[in-house]
């Protein structure tokens, strides 16, 4: 039986009270509920305090460059696609610097799950706007408020005909592991966005900000196939934010493509010098 212990304690960089913690929690708890063992899940991130979690999780990982969570991630499902494949990534990581992985990699429909930690902010550069940073908010950097249009991430993948999409928060733990454990589970590329308080450098979107705001969709009121539903409900920020899974559809993933997966992992093939000798020659 898998416990939390197997995935280790660490001591953090992160600042106390930080919203990351609730999302380090909930990605060990919905790991453990599946019986997933350590050695059966691989993590990718970028650059971010976000993408330090996989440093405090003891299983297989990958810590690359910014907006790069994605790219190792595929790389590892293709080559042992019986992987459990994570790739965490904070919202400038995922939706600024690595807005083109997070779009085209929506299209192929790899069976990996992403989790943004969206903290609409800056975090580890100590607190510039971010791509999801609401508009008027002042930093450093943008003194006269942010005035770029907010990138809404659920709107996009949906658009794209993402095969799940969900939001959680990472103030409401228990609710957030149903969600992740649900998107390790769907087959296909999975996003979770996920509400994160960043309490040094966002004191607009703090705990209080978001709990005072978040509700849970009732997913007995709509079809979780209905994509112009679900990108209506994208649009709903404000006064009320709704969470849950709002778009989830079957449909063909990845790896299926590849004849070469069909009978083994890649990691499990044989590796004929021969023919990869022949493959290299048939280049001259
Ligand atoms: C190509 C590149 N550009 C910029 C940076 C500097 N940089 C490091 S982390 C970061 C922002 C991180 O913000 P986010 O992805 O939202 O993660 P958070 O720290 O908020 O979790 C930036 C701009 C970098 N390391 N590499
Ligand atoms: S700077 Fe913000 S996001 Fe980073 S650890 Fe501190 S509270 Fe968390
Ligand atoms: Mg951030």
């Amino acid at each position: 039986m898998v416990s939390i212990e197997d995935y280790g304690e660490y001591e953090t960089e992160w600042c106390p009270g930080c919203g990351n913690f609730g999302i380090l929690k909930s990605i060990k708890q919905a790991l453990v509920n599946l019986e997933k063992d350590p050695h059966e899940v691989f993590i990718a991130s970028g650059i971010g305090q976000s993408s330090k979690l996989p440093h405090y999780l003891k299983c297989n990982m990958f810590n690359g460059l910014h907006g790069r969570s994605l790219p190792p991630a595929i790389g590892a499902k293709m080559a042992n696609h019986e992987l459990t494949v994570l790739a965490v990534a904070g919202d400038g990581d995922c939706y600024g610097e690595g807005g083109n992985h997070f779009i085209h990699n929506i299209r192929r429909n790899p069976d990996i799950t992403l989790i943004v930690h969206d903290n609409q902010i800056y975090g580890l550069t100590k607190g510039q706007a971010s791509p999801t940073s609401e508009p008027g908010m002042k930093t450093k950097i943008q003194n006269h408020g942010v005035f770029n249009t907010p990138l809404n991430p659920l709107a996009m993948a949906i658009s794209l005909d993402c095969s799940f999409v969900a939001r959680g928060y990472a103030g409401d733990v228990a609710h957030l592991i149903t969600l992740i454990e649900r998107a390790i589970n769907h087959r296909g590329f999975s996003l979770v966005d996920v509400l994160q308080p960043c309490v040094s450098f966002n004191k607009l979107n703090t705990f209080k900000w978001y709990s005072e705001r978040v509700y849970k969709m009732d997913e007995s009121e709509y079809a979780r196939d209905d994509q112009v539903h679900a990108f209506a409900k994208s649009l709903e920020w404000g006064e009320k934010i709704p969470l849950g899974v709002f778009y989830e559809k079957g449909k063909p993933v990845f790896e299926d493509n590849f004849d070469a997966l069909k009978s083994s992992t890649l990691v499990k093939s044989k590796y004929e010098t021969e023919k990869v000798n022949e493959l290299i020659d048939s280049f001259v």
